[in-house]
């Protein structure tokens, strides 16, 4: 009888006081994922009170030399100046929905800035009435550690009433995109993004006939959207005519693409033009956040081709005139490690590096993380210009993790180790599904202090984010609650 009624009042006591535990730790833990620092130095990763890291600045910037010095060299290309004003705005979309969106110059996206090769670029962002500032990072262009665009690393955030003005030159032809780097994963799901697209100089190339057609993705509140539209795209053409459609996914997940109705190329990823492109047909495209593919699709004789973005049914892309074609079926995946050819003297084929990294990609209980670790915990990846550096990356879990790297083409090298066989592929941005491993090497050839991270930007703001920083190289800028630079660090 005693014993029962002890069981029976230690039961009582028991769950209300495992329950206590349970909200206990996981508030601990929301808040370890949530808490960020107060101050810290990218460059040296120095996470401290204000005073001490001012006495670290001082010291390292008695050596190094100054991110903010680092500006882009005079080019013979003409100067191509553009205007960008980020503001609050109601957005009235074609679906009816009225969102609440930040904007560059009143639209989302922004407008596609459009240069040729070799062009001075000059960019004067203005901030409205953004209340926690902007900035602008240049997506797959390697700019200047000064014009990079990451607040608390390149620049403080540019405040309302303030402006910042960005140049770079647009040395590489391709497709690209820029989007806020001041708490990106809520300032591009808002609307900071557009397409910039690098025309060749030479214009005699084989592909300038082709009609051009940008199609950038993103999600804007609940809405996805193709060009700020959620509808479909209609492009009318003849037949034999050449499409070059650039799709660029600015949305967190991965998206796959299917084209009926012709047989396509894949002629560049992520700007970057691959080598003998062979012919597809019914091969579905993933494209992981960030990304860019361009495809060239001739248009057929009587029907249509379709590009269907299976990931938002609804925001297909439309070209050419005639009938319908049906869907593909149970299409293959597309792979690069063997699609085209080698180059015939290619010069930089997996050389010995001079430095090797290993980044595995996962999660622990609330975070994201790289080697275990969350946010500026992450050790950089420390080099020195005239470096070639080896990346192996893993993706031990937690969904699709699009890498990106700032700053930084590389070379994929292998997938899961085996070699590519095909065309060189260069990117700034590399889809990791789970369980894959790849190995890619990039040249250190850009000074700087650079932001390498997951792409899904949910991801980077859960911890997924980290830097690679050169010997010598300091910064003024602090990131963290003090400063309000909150790069996702
Ligand atoms: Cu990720």
């Amino acid at each position: 009888m005693v014993k029962k009624k002890s069981s029976k009042r230690s039961f009582y006591l028991g769950v209300p006081l495992l329950l206590l535990i349970g909200v206990i730790v996981s508030i601990y833990f929301w808040q370890m994922r949530l808490q960020k620092p107060m101050e810290v130095n990218m460059a040296n990763h120095e996470h401290s009170s204000g005073a001490m890291s001012e006495a670290a600045m001082h010291t390292h910037s008695a050596t190094g030399v100054s991110c903010d010095s680092i500006v882009p060299k005079e080019t013979s290309g003409p100067t191509r100046k553009f205007d960008l004003t980020a503001a609050k705005t109601v957005l009235q979309l074609d679906n009816g929905k009225a969102v609440d969106a930040w904007t560059f110059n009143n639209t989302s996206p922004g407008p596609e800035l459009r240069v040729t090769e070799g062009d001075r670029v000059v960019v004067t962002l203005r901030n409205k009435d953004i209340e926690d500032g902007v900035t602008l990072h240049w997506h797959g262009i390697n700019v200047s550690c000064s014009q990079d665009g990451v607040a608390g690393v390149t620049q403080d955030a540019v405040q309302p009433g303030e402006q910042f003005t960005y140049t770079f030159v647009a040395s590489a032809p391709g497709t690209y995109w820029y989007h806020s780097h001041q708490m990106s994963s809520v300032q591009a799901k808002k609307g900071l993004l557009g397409s910039i697209i690098v025309e060749p100089r030479d214009k005699s190339a084989l592909l300038s006939s082709a009609k051009e057609v940008t199609a950038l993705y993103q999600r804007l509140d609940s809405s996805m959207l193709l060009n700020g539209s959620a509808k479909g795209l209609n492009v009318p053409g003849k037949a034999g005519e050449q499409v070059r459609l650039r799709l660029t996914n600015g949305d967190n997940e991965t998206m796959n693409f299917s084209v009926d109705g012709a047989p396509f190329q894949v002629i560049a990823m992520d700007g970057h033009d691959l080598h003998e492109p062979g012919l597809l047909n019914g091969t579905n495209i993933p494209v992981g956040a960030g990304q860019r593919y361009d495809l060239l699709i001739k248009l057929p004789e009587s029907s249509k081709v379709i590009v269907r973005n299976q990931s938002a049914k609804g925001l297909s892309i439309t070209l050419g005139s005639g009938s319908e074609p049906g869907p593909t079926e149970g299409g293959a995946m597309f792979s690069f490690v063997d699609y085209g050819t080698p180059l015939p003297d290619d010069p930089s084929s997996n050389r010995r590096p001079d430095r090797s990294f290993d980044l595995r990609l996962g999660q622990s209980l609330f975070v994201k993380t790289i080697n275990g670790r969350s946010f500026h915990e992450i050790p950089p990846m420390n080099v020195k210009e005239g470096e070639r550096v080896n990346i192996t990356l893993v993706n031990e879990g937690g969904g699709d993790h699009p890498f990106h790297t700032h700053g930084h083409t590389f070379r994929v090298l292998s997938k899961n180790g085996i070699p590519l066989k095909g065309s060189p592929v260069y990117l700034d941005t590399l889809l990791l599904k789970d369980g894959e491993t790849y190995e890619v090497q990039l040249m250190a050839d850009n000074p700087g202090l650079w932001m390498a991270h997951c792409h899904n930007l949910g991801h980077a703001s859960m911890g997924m984010t980290m830097m690679m920083n050169y010997e010598g190289i300091t910064t003024p800028y602090r990131g963290g609650t003090k400063s309000g630079n909150l790069p996702d660090l």
